[in-house]
């Protein structure tokens, strides 16, 4: 995954943004140490969990506060140990072992930036450290012999805060890797799109969205929603039917690649044939669009998604699916029957990336409009956010069924909406990196790159 491949312009790229990154990276961490009370950092990458009476583990799921220092994503028990004003200490694990490959130790864009020990396992870490002068905080899963280590705090919540907070602003160096996220999502919608046309099943079709990325499964960011007909209608559709329905109507298919440890989440939505449903379609990717052409920093995000209310609603009176105006359908909470999720939220190293609440560095949280639970983020957007641009309209039958029985019910036009139930749903999302006029579409860019003047949408 963090194999650059043959691309020599993009490794070019990448070796010269690692070191100002990294940079970054000490600064900020310097700063959230001296600000929490501690001199020294301890971070470890997570243990591999068995599966209970079994001789496997779980699939790992690496710390992400681990792979903010280094794109490793599949390096079990190792360590990075940084003290401000020294260059941060790897501890690699490659354990003498016949029945695995022990990883190689890495010679990489990044590698000359780290000191790098290998380490056999825990213990040897342990020893490989040196003598914790300063007051030490550990972030990572707590492992039984961790008491023993020394360290003066696990996972403070004051430091993991001001951590966090941090994350949501990009450097140049996480830009270009969330760029090739996207542009291997961008590959893998492809493939998925020319299966659904060509009559695949859902497994099917990921198997194309695979293949084409060059990931497997656990190398993704999330699993994929890949859902034909009203299986659209389920906002994480989860199922992968091996099986191709007798009719075919739809896919809304929502997966992202990974690179070097940072993730795209693309969401597009077709329609088999052209019909109403190709036409909302189309409403919808002109809504989203206008909904991108307001982001720019010092936009607040709780101010977009209730832009985006009025606009689905909009959408939805146009469609002949709701009867009353735009401002009534927000009001009265018609427009969540239909769109019952936020509008987007922050990306990055995890794909609902850390802190879209938080009021500042030091504490609190910024609350979410009333009605709107579901919203991930509702800070002010500044320049190197990068966020998720995903506004859907969904037929989903528990939502419908609600609001049929009480008040909502009487401005729903039922019969449009039975009609559309077989499509399931529509979910358009883009990957933006705020600027401080606009933003940049990271998605849109990937797919005018495989072929210019192509933006596959539907
Ligand atoms: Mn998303």
């Amino acid at each position: 995954m963090s194999d650059v491949g043959s691309n020599s312009g993009l490794r070019f790229m990448l070796d010269s943004a690692f070191g100002p990154h990294l940079e970054a990276i000490c600064h900020r961490t310097a700063q959230a140490l001296a600000a929490s009370g501690f001199g020294a950092l301890l971070v470890h990458s997570g243990s591999p969990v068995p599966i209970f009476e079994d001789d496997q583990p779980h699939a790992f799921q690496v710390n992400a506060a681990f792979k903010v220092w280094v794109p490793l994503s599949d390096l079990p028990d190792s360590f990075i140990y940084f003290v401000p004003g020294s260059r941060p200490l790897l501890l690699f694990h490659s354990p003498p072992d016949y029945w695995h490959k022990p990883a190689a130790l890495p010679h990489a864009y990044w590698t000359r930036h780290f000191d790098i020990i290998p380490v056999a396992d825990r213990e040897a870490a342990r020893k490989a450290l040196p003598v914790m002068a300063a007051a030490t905080a550990y972030v990572g899963d707590v492992f039984p012999e961790l008491a023993s280590w020394g360290v003066t705090a696990v996972n403070s919540p004051e430091l993991k805060r001001r951590l966090d907070f941090v994350r949501a602003t990009k450097t140049p160096y996480e830009l270009i890797c969330l760029r090739e996220a996207s542009r291997l999502g961008a590959l893998g919608h492809e493939a998925a799109a020319r299966a659904f046309q060509a009559g695949a099943s859902e497994f099917e079709i990921e198997l194309a969205f695979l293949r084409a990325c060059g990931l497997r499964e656990q190398e993704l960011p999330y699993n994929p929603i890949i859902a034909l007909n009203e299986g659209g209608a389920v906002l994480h559709y989860q199922v992968l039917e091996t099986q191709s329905p007798p009719q075919r109507h739809s896919l809304l298919i929502d997966a992202g690649a990974e690179f070097a440890g940072y993730a795209s989440d693309i969401t597009r939505t077709y329609s088999h044939r052209d019909s109403d449903f190709a036409a909302l379609i189309r409403s919808m990717d002109a809504m989203q669009q206008t909904l991108c052409g307001g982001i720019h920093a010092g936009v607040d995000w709780r101010d977009a998604h209730l832009r985006a209310h009025h606009l689905a609603a909009t959408v939805l009176r146009d469609a002949d699916i709701t009867s009353c105006s735009p401002e009534e359908a927000v009001a009265t909470g018609v427009s969540s029957v239909f769109l019952p999720h936020g509008l987007g939220h922050l990306l990055g190293l995890q794909v609902h990336d850390v802190g879209g609440l938080m009021q500042s560095a030091e504490g609190g949280d910024i609350p979410r409009p009333p009605g709107h639970p579901y919203l991930r983020l509702t800070r002010v957007l500044q320049e190197g956010f990068v966020v998720t641009m995903e506004p859907g309209i969904y037929f989903n039958a528990q939502l419908l069924n609600a609001a049929k029985g009480d008040a909502r019910g009487a401005r729903i036009n039922w019969p449009r909406v039975d009609f559309f139930r077989p499509f399931g749903g529509i979910r358009i999302e883009d990957n933006l990196a705020v600027t401080a006029g606009g933003c940049e579409n990271l998605t849109r860019d990937a797919f005018h790159g495989l072929r210019p003047g192509f933006n596959r949408v539907a």
